[in-house]
Order: structure tokens, then C-alpha cells, then sequence
């Protein structure tokens, strides 16, 4: 979609070192285009193509990512760590490619604004860093829970405000809205068949607001969460395994620290793929629950509240809910807002989603024993 001349253009809006060498494709994002940038003389880097549809305020997003970055820098350098690799570095606007206006424009020196409305942003790509798709062992688990719960731990003392990127982005009441809006206006033609799918949704409704009620009231507290916590968006240390940083931070928002749990869990303890369409090997792996879990509460465990950890183990089933709807209102919709490889992609992902529902459901007793075990 775009060649490497164009690509390269884009660069040079930004303050970068070194001559540029190559610009390849990376990862497996749903939602933003990712290269990275190879240069002489120079670092590597991380360019992207954010995704305006689906983030309609790419200054406000990236507001927030310069503040959180710089609150995580502050941190990192406390406590004696490479706030390089620790923490995501955003790179600047080169400035004699700005116009005065933006100049002045609120994060103006954050992205670059093509002439067809594409917003590129820039960061360092982190040497000696690994991500991985699927967490394989007991051991990495561990580690991407202690990795959420040190994010989380760091930003407890942030005060700035944050931008709301997406509208309502885990509120499944603003989700089963939109859903029951899919529904009527079955866009696709799809919606009929889908009935058995459908009834997922139903049977569920009513628990999932429950849960969130206790949000809306105040019951739960808001803090600074980073909303996408699968495995993917994580970096590791290739020598220590250790958790690096946390890599995509489009979605840091205030709502409930639960998001980033549940989101992990979904992501790490997932014995198939998030799109498997063998069913049979996807399920809820308790070994990696409680190894995440282990991890996660070695740090929060003093901060979270006791409704917090009353509903820790919820969270995984609320927010693999919201996983099963948006992929099959996404595909009601005739995939609009996922990148699909199939016109049953967003369906398959749905089914697979939902498996592993029903396979937390079956093993809820034990996921709420070892939340309570660790909570110690
Ligand atoms: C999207 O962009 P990516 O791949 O990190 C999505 C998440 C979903 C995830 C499912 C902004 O994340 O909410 O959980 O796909 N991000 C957005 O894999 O919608
Ligand atoms: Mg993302």
C-alpha cells in the first residue's frame, strides 16, 4: 500500500539519527499499519500508520502517550533502570518540516499528518527486545504479570488527566449498545445466521452489567490502565526474559486496572489461537492463570482493593465476553473494524473466543481459589 520511497519520505518528518537503509512490515496488528525502520549510523525505529477511523483523536492519543511514557521515564530512572528500554521513547516532529500552526497545535510535534489524512507517529524500537503471540511456558506467564503489575504499580501516582481514545472501550453497556444497534441494522445480511452465536451474547448480558455497575458507582476505582494487555503488546528481555516494557499504548485511558488483568489472562492462558478454528485445542490453562496471577500480585497485591480482588477472576470472563462481542458484531457488521484474512475471520474468532469462555466458566471455582491464595 505504500512503497518504501513514500515510507521513507514520512521518516524524514521526524528528528531521527543515521541514514535511512530499510523500511519492512511488522507484527500482527489488527488495527494500525507497523514498519520498522532500519538506518545507518543511526538506531532503529517504529513507525506507524495509526488508524484515524478507529482513533478519530490521534493528538489526544498521543497527549497521552508522551505523558504516560514520561511519567514511566521518571520512574524507571528512580529506580535505577534503562528508562531507554524500560519505557517507550516517542520521537519528535523534525522541526523546520513544521508549519507555524502546528507548531502551536496541542501534541503538534507528535505525528505527521499526510495529505490523505494518514497519521504516522515515530518511536525507538527497543534492541535486545523480544514479543512473542503465544505465552508457551508457566515461567513467561509469570513474568508478563509481574511486567502488568509493575505498569500498573508506576502509575499509581500519575496525576494528569488522559484523553478518552475510543468511547467507552471496555463499558459494555456503550458495547451492547452498539450491538444491539449491529443487530437491528444488519448491515451484512448477516445477522440470521448467527443465532446460536447470537444467544451467547443474550444469555450473558445481564451478569456482565452487574459488573459493571460497580464501576459506574465508584464501587471499583478508576486508575491508569493500559486497556490491551495481550501478550503481543508486551516486550521482553531477550538475555533475562524479564518484562521490558509494555509496547502499544493506544488505549491508556482511566477505567478499571481489571481490564488489563482479564485482557492478559484471555491472552496468556489461551491453550489455542485467538482465531483457532479448531475449537478442540482451544481452553483456559489453570497452570497459566495461577502463574500470571503469581506474578501480577506480587505487586498489586497491597494496592488492589477487596472488590478488586473479589472480582479479579471475573475480569477474565467479563473481558473475553467483550472479545466474543466485538469480533461478532464485527463480522455482523461486514468487518469494518478488525483486519480480516477471511470473510469468516471475525466469526471464527468469535467461536474460538468464545470456547474459552465456557472453559473459564468451567474452571471459575478453582481461578477464584487462586486469586484468593495469592492475594495473601
Ligand atoms: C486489537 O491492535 P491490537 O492488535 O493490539 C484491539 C484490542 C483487541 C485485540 C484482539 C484498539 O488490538 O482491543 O483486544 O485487537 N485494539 C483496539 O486481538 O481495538
Ligand atoms: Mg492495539
Amino acid at each position: 500500500m505504500f512503497d518504501e520511497k513514500e515510507l521513507a519520505d514520512i521518516v524524514r518528518m521526524f528528528s531521527t539519527e543515521g541514514a535511512v537503509t530499510g523500511i519492512r512490515p511488522l507484527g500482527p496488528g489488527y488495527i494500525n499499519d507497523t514498519f520498522i525502520v532500519t538506518t545507518s549510523g543511526g538506531p532503529r525505529y517504529i513507525l506507524q500508520r495509526k488508524n484515524h477511523n478507529i482513533f478519530p483523536d490521534i493528538p489526544g492519543m498521543m497527549q497521552n502517550i508522551d505523558a504516560v511514557t514520561s511519567h514511566l521515564k521518571k520512574k524507571v530512572e528512580e529506580e535505577g533502570g534503562d528508562p531507554m528500554r524500560e519505557a517507550m521513547t516517542v520521537i519528535r516532529r523534525e522541526r523546520d518540516t513544521m508549519t507555524p500552526e502546528q507548531e502551536q497545535s496541542m501534541a503538534g510535534d507528535l505525528y505527521f499528518r499526510d495529505g490523505r489524512d494518514n497519521y504516522w507517529t515515530m518511536t525507538l524500537f527497543i534492541e535486545g527486545s523480544l514479543s512473542y503471540d503465544k505465552a508457551d511456558t508457566p515461567g513467561l506467564a509469570y513474568k508478563g504479570g509481574l511486567g502488568i503489575g509493575k505498569f500498573q504499580t508506576m502509575l499509581a501516582d500519575f496525576t494528569g488527566r488522559l484523553n478518552e481514545t475510543i468511547k467507552g472501550f471496555h463499558n459494555i453497556r456503550w458495547r451492547l449498545t452498539q450491538w444491539d444497534e449491529a443487530i437491528a441494522r444488519d448491515a451484512a445480511g448477516r445477522a440470521a445466521s448467527v443465532h446460536e452465536e447470537t444467544a451467547w451474547i443474550e444469555s450473558r448480558r445481564k451478569e456482565m452489567l452487574d459488573f459493571w455497575t460497580l464501576v459506574e458507582t465508584g464501587a471499583i476505582p478508576l486508575r491508569v490502565t493500559h486497556n490491551d494487555t495481550k501478550i503481543s503488546n508486551i516486550l521482553f528481555d531477550s538475555k533475562s526474559g524479564d518484562v521490558l516494557c509494555a509496547i502499544d499504548l493506544d488505549t491508556c485511558m482511566s477505567s478499571t486496572s481489571l481490564n488489563d488483568f482479564g485482557d492478559a489472562i484471555r491472552s496468556y492462558t489461551n491453550t489455542g489461537k485467538e482465531d483457532d478454528p479448531d475449537l478442540s485445542e482451544v481452553s483456559m490453562s489453570i497452570e497459566m492463570f495461577r502463574a500470571y496471577t503469581r506474578g501480577y500480585m506480587h505487586f498489586r497485591k497491597d494496592s488492589l482493593t477487596d472488590i478488586e480482588k473479589e472480582y479479579l477472576a471475573f475480569s477474565a470472563r467479563y473481558i473475553t465476553y467483550e472479545q466474543v462481542l466485538r469480533f461478532l458484531m464485527d463480522y455482523i457488521d461486514g468487518d469494518t473494524y478488525y483486519k480480516a484474512s477471511c470473510p469468516e475471520h471475525n466469526l471464527i474468532r468469535a467461536r474460538a473466543q468464545n470456547r474459552l469462555l465456557e472453559s473459564m466458566e468451567a474452571q471459575y471455582g478453582e481461578m477464584e481459589a487462586i486469586v484468593r491464595e495469592y492475594s495473601k
